[in-house]
């Protein structure tokens, strides 16, 4: 008799350039809120380091202190990570940028982590240009210490409890470009397409590539009269651009029409394409950035999408012109002087 039996289809494993499936990308389960922002956020790092075909043991993760800052523990789990002091992360991020410059970095860090303890280390950080993609998850409120207003909560935003908030923002996109930041971008943990877009062009940039995403805390700082709920950045989110990413490994095959779209060239060969609603708008152009994001918050609004790129600066490891080879792996010959070298020095200072 004939064998009718037929073999089950078995789907072809996805991977990525590096021959690796998403898996291999992926952290620890979650312990945040289901629904929290941070988590989406989480979810797009995966996929576009995925995309990107980056090599996990290369990378670093840091972070502060904040349930943003517990993020790293939840992607990229083959990758190095250290989890600093609150807002004590972008000093740790440089100094371990600087000791090896073969290491991609990622730094997560919280509206508090960054906007109140952290602003003097923050503040530092853009100016040196340190190659590092930061990430703030901006929820407006410290989630982990239960919901209490942050310096990113907008005048009249509230507390579950009816507390009016009456201080005026910190704009962390105004700070980071006036500040000397190369890559300034905003986002929100909804909005899968422009947040992985933006991801994969701050992996292919060369500097500081500072990201704010608009995150909603669901459990303190998601109910109406928070500006930073979902209901509220879904209704109030200019998008500045359509933004299309073309990694340098691939054929640049990107169809665009002239005039209507910006092409910017990253570091790395990267290109990175923003469709332009405005046909003035150009990210290379630093006070027009600066208008946009205070027009905007005038009008309650956010404008997302990548505000503005400098793709040319030297970063801070090339400007301290750091040796190439890690620190940590070279030889003692090459970081102490010799004996004689020294027994010189001491000799002419007799
Ligand atoms: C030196 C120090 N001060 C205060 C705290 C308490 N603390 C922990 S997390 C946090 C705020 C976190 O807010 P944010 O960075 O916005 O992160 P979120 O939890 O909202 O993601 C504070 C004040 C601490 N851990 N260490
Ligand atoms: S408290 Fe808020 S920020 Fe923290 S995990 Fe829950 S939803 Fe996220
Ligand atoms: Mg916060």
């Amino acid at each position: 008799m004939a064998d009718t039996t037929t073999v089950p289809q078995v789907p072809p494993r996805k991977v990525n350039r590096l021959g690796l499936e998403t898996s291999t990308y992926r952290g620890g389960k979650t312990t945040l809120c289901a629904g929290c922002g941070h988590n989406a956020i989480s979810e797009r790092i995966v996929e576009a380091f995925w995309e990107m075909g980056v090599d996990g043991s290369r990378v670093i993760k840091l972070s502060g202190i904040g349930c943003s800052s517990k993020s790293p523990a939840y992607f990229l789990g083959n990758s190095h990570g250290f989890n600093a002091v609150h807002g004590r992360m972008p000093s740790v991020a440089t100094g371990a940028v600087l000791a090896n410059k073969t290491l991609l970095a990622i730094g997560v860090s919280g509206d508090g982590d960054t906007g109140a303890i952290g602003i003097g280390q923050f503040v530092h950080l853009m100016r040196r240009n340190v190659p590092l993609i930061y990430i703030i998850e901006d929820n407006g409120c410290y989630g982990l210490t239960k919901g209490q207003f942050s310096p990113t909560a907008d005048v009249g935003s509230t507390l579950k409890n009816g507390i009016v908030n009456d201080l005026p923002p910190l704009d962390t996109c105004v700070l980071a470009i006036e500040l000397g930041a190369t890559f300034v971008a905003r986002s929100f943990s909804g909005d899968k397409k422009q947040l992985s877009a933006i991801l994969k062009a701050a992996v292919g940039h060369r500097g500081t590539a500072m990201i704010d995403v608009l995150s909603p805390c669901v459990t303190f700082n998601d109910h109406e009269g928070s500006t930073k709920s979902y209901a509220y950045v879904k209704q109030h989110d200019d998008v500045l651009g359509e933004i299309s990413f073309v990694p340098f490994f691939d054929d640049i095959t990107v169809e665009y029409e002239p005039g209507t779209t910006k092409e910017v060239v990253l570091h790395d060969g990267s290109r990175l394409y923003l469709k332009k609603l405005d046909a003035e708008y150009d990210p290379t152009d630093k006070l027009q950035a600066l208008r946009v994001l205070h027009e905007t918050a005038r009008r309650g609004e956010y404008a997302t999408g990548v505000l503005y790129v400098e793709p040319d600066r030297d970063d801070f490891a090339t400007l301290l012109n750091t040796v190439d080879e890690p620190l940590a792996t070279l030889p003692l010959d090459k970081v102490r002087p010799s004996k004689g070298a020294l027994d010189e020095i001491i000799e002419s200072l007799r």
